[in-house]
């Protein structure tokens, strides 16, 4: 397994939208593999591929505190079952040290595709039902500083950008 190269705010490969996935082969499987050992390894509960510069529909989540449930999600389509807006603080491992609240839908039905291809759904609330939606922001190139002011915004990617620097002075 691999470590992949998570990219940061203001990266621009973070605005791409993602590609559908139409070959469910050996390689898919090891993408969301190298995927899961990154997320674990970083302490993320999601990873969406866009982060790792890989430009397809592909998620990987664990919520679990002993990282012993992986969810591969693939080609995710949501559908809100519930409209209430509640705010969920949030962070992003493409932003270190930014949190955001954002407004999410409060309870979600999601249609994807498991790693052989075969159809799933599954409905999400709460902290579950918060990271499918802020994966799936990424994979349309959205990101948590979209929910932010200018003021914010501008602020992190100062910050991230001088940060940058330091580490390719080193
Ligand atoms: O690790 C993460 N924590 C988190 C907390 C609340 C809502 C969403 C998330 S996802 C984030 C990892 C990440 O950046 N995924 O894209
Ligand atoms: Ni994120």
């Amino acid at each position: 397994m691999n470590r992949l190269n998570i990219l940061t705010f203001p990266d621009p490969r973070l605005r791409k939208k993602a590609n559908p996935v139409e070959v469910f082969d050996e390689s898919l499987k090891k993408k969301a593999n190298d995927m899961l050992f990154t997320m674990y390894e970083d302490k993320g509960i999601g990873l969406a591929a866009t982060q790792v510069n890989i430009h397809e529909r592909l998620i990987v989540i664990d919520l679990t505190e002993d990282r012993s449930e992986p969810l591969v999600i693939i080609n995710p389509e949501f559908r809100v079952l519930d409209e209430t807006q509640e705010i969920s603080k949030e962070g992003c491992l493409s932003i270190p040290t930014f949190q955001q609240e954002v407004p999410r839908a409060k309870r979600i039905e999601l249609e994807y595709q498991d790693l052989t291809g075969k159809k799933e759904s599954l409905v999400a609330e709460g902290l579950l039902g918060y990271c499918i939606q802020h994966e799936i922001d990424h994979l349309n190139g959205k990101l948590l500083v979209d929910y932010s002011s200018s003021l914010k915004r501008n602020r992190i990617k100062e910050k991230l950008l001088k940060s940058k620097d330091v580490k390719n002075k080193n």
